[in-house]
């Protein structure tokens, strides 16, 4: 089998994604901090997670939740000190976890001392370390949109120029053309790899380099910019160049946000006889059901389609990654389960189960492992995000959208679901802070809380961990072939892993009703490995299966 050959360990980690704002709150400013991570280490070493990518901890104005970096070389004030973080990467290695940090340099902040200077005046020395165009007669360079609405292009009156920023205004993009600015990065990723981070979580790394030119976008490409952004020509030099000369001596782990990546280029990123990226995120399963800013529909084989896609997009050489959240998505059993109170815990194990069994490292997003689910939302000053603001001026403000409509898709679609704060006990906030959180606790944290789950030996959260525990005994959950068996059944998803000699099935019910489901030609059941409790298990020969509502289970095959 040849995908063994490359056992790295990255391929074999499970990743945990902690976003410090909303995890632990240690001094009660009503902000999440560093020593608040270090504190929960114990809960995650139980989990059984390997690595912790920590979404970003730098000095910011937090325009965009510390993705708008004033200094990389320094840690947010709200989150503690240089030492907090040496203090938190110590109690990671004392339980043998490691760290992946946030590589955030397709812009920085405008309040970073690279853009104070650059736009002070043309022949400022670091003018050229951000992209300065003149207008267009009174308008902007060229047509891009920015994704938190508007121009990506803004007028800075000192010079009378634009500059480019596919974020916000406050997010200014660099000149990776500038040889000093990829030398000053590959330093930066260096100062940390130093400190002992194992690798980075790289930012919209696909959008470095820019379109030559930087021509009108097409009418066609207009509502889906990502596109043309992610293929910029000098992309793939600049990524080997930062494998090369910074992530190869450290036998770092790197997973690049590939947002606007399709499924063809994919192995120009990850196919490791290139030396890029360990590993990408692909948008196609958590953006099935959005249109921008809308949500639509789902269904099951459109699901099931994708994750094969996916898979083949990796092909032999190339590593994938399994994540239904992070901090810029609704929470996984309120977007792809059932979040109704009868429903909740089998769909969040089921959605487990598919997601730790996949042929790629997964990553879970804080909460997760809870069954965490989204919060009620009802007005716009309930929320916080940068890009929800962005939407409401341009689409409320404008006439263009009732609000009304904006309102419903917000509550099912809206950033902040994933960054209300974890629900670690039934006490006030959750238990997350002692004074007032910076954004409001779900008030379903009387329920679902990480106290009552880690007592109880059948909650999600032991779900999760049994999960985790398996796939660390069973190489065919890790490397193993995938294939969907039954691509076109509405409600079941079945999928096999095999590797050499070693036959398993994945199995889960992906709605309400009992199905009765009789097993495609040559999957033999041998015997139940790990089920969510939902209903009976078959026995070795079985081929009639009466799959109980969100049922999942993983057989070995004979
Ligand atoms: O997100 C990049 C990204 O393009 C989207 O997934 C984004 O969340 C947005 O919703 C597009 O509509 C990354 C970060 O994960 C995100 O938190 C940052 O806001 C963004 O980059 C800018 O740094
Ligand atoms: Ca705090």
């Amino acid at each position: 089998m040849t995908a063994l050959r490359e056992r790295v360990w990255w391929k074999e980690a499970v990743v945990y994604q902690v976003y410090p704002r909303s995890f632990n709150d240690s001094n009660g400013d009503g902000i999440g901090d560093l020593p608040g991570i270090t504190a929960r280490l114990d809960y995650l070493k139980a989990l059984g997670v390997d690595v912790i990518w920590l979404s970003p901890h730098f000095d910011s104005p937090n325009a965009d939740n510390g993705y708008d970096i004033r200094d990389y070389r320094k840690v947010m004030a709200e989150f503690g000190t240089m030492a907090d973080f040496d203090r938190l990467l110590a109690g990671m290695k004392e339980r043998g976890l490691r760290l992946i940090i946030d590589l955030v340099v397709n812009h920085t902040s405008d309040e970073h001392r690279w853009f104070v200077e650059s736009r002070k005046s043309r022949d400022n020395p670091f003018r050229d370390f951000y992209i300065w165009r003149d207008g267009r007669n009174g308008s902007p360079p060229n047509n891009y949109t920015s994704f938190f609405g508007g121009s990506a292009w803004h007028k800075d009156e000192t010079t009378g120029q634009y500059y480019l920023h596919y974020f916000a205004g406050k997010q200014p993009d660099l000149n990776w053309e500038n040889t000093r600015v990829r030398a000053e990065i590959f330093d930066l990723m260096r100062f940390w790899l130093d400190k002992g981070v194992a690798g980075f979580r790289m930012d919209v790394i696909p959008f470095i380099s820019k379109p030559a030119g930087l021509p009108d976008l097409e009418p066609a490409a207009l509502a889906h910019p990502e596109f043309i952004y992610a293929n910029g020509p000098r992309v793939h030099e600049y990524l080997q160049a930062m494998h090369r000369e910074v992530l190869a001596p450290y036998d770092a782990m790197s997973v690049g946000e590939a947002f606007g990546v399709g499924f063809d280029a994919a192995p120009l990123f990850t196919d490791i006889r290139r030396g890029e990226l360990s590993m990408i995120f692909h948008f196609d399963i958590v953006r099935l059901d959005r249109d921008n800013w809308r949500k639509t529909n789902w269904t099951l084989p459109q699901l099931k389609a994708t994750y094969t896609r996916i898979d083949r997009a990796a092909g032999e050489f190339g590593w994938n990654t399994s994540f239904l959240c992070n901090h810029d998505n609704p929470r996984t059993v309120s977007h792809f389960g059932d979040d109704d109170p009868a429903w909740r815990v089998r769909s969040a194990k089921a959605l487990a189960t598919l997601t730790l069994t996949q042929r790629a490292t997964p990553f879970l997003y804080q909460g997760d492992e809870l069954g965490m689910t989204n919060y009620p939302f009802e007005r716009i000053d309930q929320y916080d995000d940068v890009e929800v603001k962005g939407l409401w001026r341009t689409l409320v403000e404008s006439g263009k959208v009732p609000a009304a409509e904006l309102l419903a898709h917000l509550r099912q679609t809206s950033r902040d679901h994933a960054r209300t704060p974890m629900q670690w006990s039934n006490a006030a906030h959750g238990g997350f802070t002692t004074g007032t959180p910076w954004l409001a606790v779900n008030p379903d944290h009387a329920e679902i809380n990480a106290a009552s789950q880690v007592g109880d030996a059948n909650s999600i959260y032991h779900h999760h961990r049994r999960l985790i525990e398996l796939r660390r005994q069973v190489p065919a959950l890790v490397h193993g072939d995938y294939q969907d068996v039954d691509p076109e059944h509405p409600q079941v998803f079945v999928y096999t892993r095999v590797l050499d000699d070693q036959r398993y099935a994945v199995l889960i019910n992906f709605g309400r009703t009992m199905v009765d489901y009789s097993l495609p030609q040559g999957v033999r059941i041998a015997a139940s490995v790990l089920d969510n409790g939902a209903g009976v298990t078959a026995a070795a020969g079985q081929t009639r299966l009466s799959l109980a509502p969100w049922q999942a289970t993983i057989y070995r095959l004979q």
